[in-house]
């Protein structure tokens, strides 16, 4: 293993025995949402992909190395310690030099899990291109770092509070696929449908993993997106989100939050918002994605991947 990996013995024995793992961020832990709900959300998904048939590799920095694999006990303390640092991949070197604790985003989680040769990730939401990126060029780390790892990153589309067209657009130009299972439309979140369309749809997980398969087979390090919305029953109806996140994103202009703070901000306002129902959808999508990424890895590593 890497020299930078602190791998859990679970993660180790299936990873040397060819078995199914999924990688999983922790910035939602230690930024989404709060405590106690974030610790016993992250043994859900946890339990999600394990009752998939795939083992769960949450992934944080701990110690001047990245943790792949928490224990109980470091899900409890990413859940309460105060003040840890969101870290993205540019981020990475400074906080391990540093020795102390960092929740990753979706893009370090998978510089990380490409280290340890883990194919499949999942998150709810990723990052993309923000709302006004016109002026602020603020598009998340996320959509290059899926250029630069071999990982499918199962996941309901990006987050409702960006700019979903642009985000497919940037997508489209860094040559990323994006394949709905399942589905038409790129999903946004807790919402079901972003009113975009996915560039590609597949149905049936053997074409799946034959397309992920032959993605990599051209040599390229490029990831990919496969995206399947939240549950009806547990989904947001878009014109209320729209309505809450409108009035999030002018709170956030107003306090003149930007840079790296301002995915956490939208994401706790709009959940005052919405009195919480946010944060419902939210934890729903979390376990209903990560119990899909178990099925793909189930069906990768059988396919010798
Ligand atoms: N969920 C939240 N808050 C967050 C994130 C998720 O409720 O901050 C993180 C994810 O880890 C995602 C990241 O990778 O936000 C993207 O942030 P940015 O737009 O700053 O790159
Ligand atoms: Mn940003």
């Amino acid at each position: 293993m890497h020299p930078l990996l602190r791998v859990s013995e679970e993660v180790r024995a299936a990873l040397a025995d060819g078995r199914p793992v999924v990688a999983l961020e922790s910035t939602v832990i230690a930024h989404g949402l709060p405590y106690p709900g974030n610790v016993e959300t992250a043994t859900a998904i946890e339990k999600a992909v394990r009752d998939a048939g795939a083992v769960p590799a949450t992934i944080g920095l701990a110690d001047g190395r990245f943790t792949v694999g928490m224990s109980e006990s470091d899900l409890e303390r990413f859940g309460t310690a105060q003040g840890i640092p969101k870290v993205s991949s540019r981020d990475i070197g400074v906080v391990l030099a540093g020795g102390g604790l960092g929740a990753t985003t979706v893009a370090s989680s998978l510089v990380a899990a490409s280290l340890a040769g883990i194919r499949v990730f999942s998150t709810a939401g990723v990052g993309g291109v923000h709302r006004g990126a016109g002026e602020t060029f603020d598009v998340s780390a996320d959509l290059v770092q899926f250029t630069r790892s071999p990982v499918a990153v199962v996941c309901a589309g990006a987050k409702s509070i960006l700019d979903l067209g642009l985000t497919l657009e940037y997508l489209e130009t860094q040559c990323v696929p994006v394949i709905g299972y399942r589905c038409d439309d790129f999903p946004a979140f807790y919402c079901r449908s972003s009113g975009h369309r996915n560039p590609q749809r597949i149905d049936e997980l053997p074409l799946l993993v034959r397309a992920l398969r032959a993605h990599w087979a051209t040599g390229t390090e490029v990831g990919a997106l496969v995206t399947h919305p939240i549950a009806e029953a547990d989904a947001l109806d878009s014109g209320y989100v729209e309505g809450a996140i409108t009035d999030a994103l002018a709170q956030a202009d107003a306090q003149g939050v930007t840079g790296p703070a301002i995915t956490p901000f939208l994401m706790k306002a709009v959940s005052a918002a919405t009195a919480g129902a946010s944060a419902a959808a939210n934890r729903a999508v979390l376990i209903s994605t990560a119990a899909l990424a178990g099925e793909v890895a189930v069906a990768l590593t059988a396919a010798g991947q």
